[in-house]
């Protein structure tokens, strides 16, 4: 029994030759031991809810999972929107898997939706930015970090029958660069099959058109080249989500009934939740992960070590030694904060002096105001002692009027007084001379 191999040997330009193997050797294992080393470490899977509030997110999750997952029902009087993030170990056979579920909370409530994007943005790249983190750390363990980036976000469209609204298209253009997105159309029950045909044409038209990409399921692999292709034309998928069980035939099924009806949930002519299942859970899930880490996640990281300042290669196409990078970034920061520095003292000088001027201003204002009040202080007194001196000679005039007046009155009355003893003198030489 020969076996070849491909001999890889990167020493100094040397190439590679193919030897034949004289006998087992036992490498052929490989893919066994990835398989039972990977099913002992257990997988994680984050999946990323968009869509308004109540348009079936959490009962589609637990159809799709086949569990009650614990969650009350958002209100629609939230502020703003927020993300709402729980984490599940779930066992199927022997494998385990670590499942996360985020959803949207408040997403389409708001009157102005301008923002609703941002918080959905974010939250994804912080789960970048720990990961980024945590693989820069000196000190890594990177097969127990628990991975919480998102690994697919269906978005949950409304079966309005019309067109997309601009919160969904300006969302998915937001978000297509950092997660798979997998477009489905909630409560299709509530579209009818005709219409349902011409609102995927429409949606996948609009996306086009704007230049939203969405996961393509890959065809690159061919054991699954040709499901994936098919499942590829039948995006959007119209989706149902119940975890009623209906008893049809003599079978319990997931159904939704109605006055004039029941939809099954798993039957492939009432919606496509199986195909969303198969193609999200029993065959791409690895895909899924996959294209996050080496594409989502690469693009982040190569834009965020970028903005830090690393390169490969300086502008000679010399490799960068890490070295290099941190003593150029720190100069390049050290001239930034000098520069910064300068700027504020420059802003502080010029604070200073118009402070300066103000204060001299008033100051000069206050001097002429106290000249003018102590001008008008000295009118005030000037008129008032003009007129005590006016009044003073009033008073002097009259004092002496009044002494000229009593002198005259007491002359008078000493006048008066010598006559009366004249007559006592000549009454009393003549008793008979009568005075009356
Ligand atoms: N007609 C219809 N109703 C659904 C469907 N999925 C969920 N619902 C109902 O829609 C309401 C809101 O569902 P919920 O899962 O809480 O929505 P969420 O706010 O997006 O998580 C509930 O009354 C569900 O029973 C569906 O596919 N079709
Ligand atoms: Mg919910």
């Amino acid at each position: 029994m020969n076996f070849l191999i491909r001999g890889s040997l990167h020493r100094h330009g040397e190439g590679c030759r193919t030897v034949p193997l004289a006998g087992h050797v036992g490498f052929d294992s490989l893919p066994d031991q990835l398989v039972n080393k990977s099913v002992s470490q257990g997988f994680c899977f984050n999946i990323l809810c968009v869509g308004e509030t109540g348009l079936g997110k959490s009962t589609l999750m637990d159809t799709l999972f086949n569990t009650k997952f614990e969650g009350e029902p958002a209100t629609h009087t939230q502020p703003g929107v927020q993300l709402r993030s729980n984490t599940y170990d779930l066992q199927e056979s022997n494998v385990g898997l670590k499942l996360t579920i985020v959803s949207t909370v408040g997403f389409g409530d708001q009157i102005n939706k301008e923002d609703s994007y941002k918080p959905i943005v974010e939250f994804i790249d912080a789960q970048f930015e720990a990961y980024l983190q945590e693989e820069l750390k000196i000190r890594r363990v990177l097969h127990a970090y628990h991975d919480s980036r998102i690994h697919a976000c269906l978005y949950f469209i409304a079966p309005t029958g019309h067109s997309l609204k601009s919160l969904d298209l300006v969302t998915m253009k937001k978000l297509d660069s950092k997660v798979n997105i997998i477009p489905i159309i909630a409560k299709s029950d509530a579209i009818s099959k005709s219409e349902l045909t011409k609102f995927k044409i429409k949606i996948t038209s609009e996306l086009v058109s704007n230049g939203v990409q969405i996961y393509q399921f890959p065809t690159d692999d061919e054991s699954v080249a040709e499901i994936n292709g098919t499942m590829n034309a039948h995006l959007p998928f119209a989706v149902i989500g119940s975890t009623e069980e209906l008893k049809i035939g003599n079978k319990m099924m997931k159904a939704r009934q109605y006055p004039w009806g029941t939809v099954q949930v798993e039957n492939e002519a009432h919606c496509d939740f199986v195909k969303l299942r198969e193609m999200l859970i029993r065959v791409n899930m690895e895909d899924l992960r996959e294209q996050t880490h080496s594409r989502h996640y690469e693009l982040y990281r190569r834009c965020k070590l970028e903005e830090m300042g690393f390169q490969d290669t300086d502008p000679d196409s010399k490799p960068f030694s890490l070295q290099e990078t941190y003593e150029a970034k720190r100069n390049e920061f050290l001239g930034e904060l000098q520069k910064k520095e300068e700027e504020m003292r420059q802003m502080f000088v010029q604070r200073v002096k118009e402070k300066e001027a103000e204060l001299k201003e008033a100051e000069k204002e206050l001097h002429e105001k106290f000249d003018r009040l102590k001008k008008l202080h000295q009118d005030e007194k000037k008129k008032l002692e003009d007129k005590k001196k006016s009044l003073d000679d009033e008073v002097n005039a009259f004092k002496q009027r009044k002494t000229a007046a009593e002198l005259l009155q007491s002359q008078s009355s000493q006048a008066g007084g010598s006559q009366t003893l004249k007559r006592d003198k000549e009454k009393k030489n003549n008793p008979w001379l009568c005075t009356e």
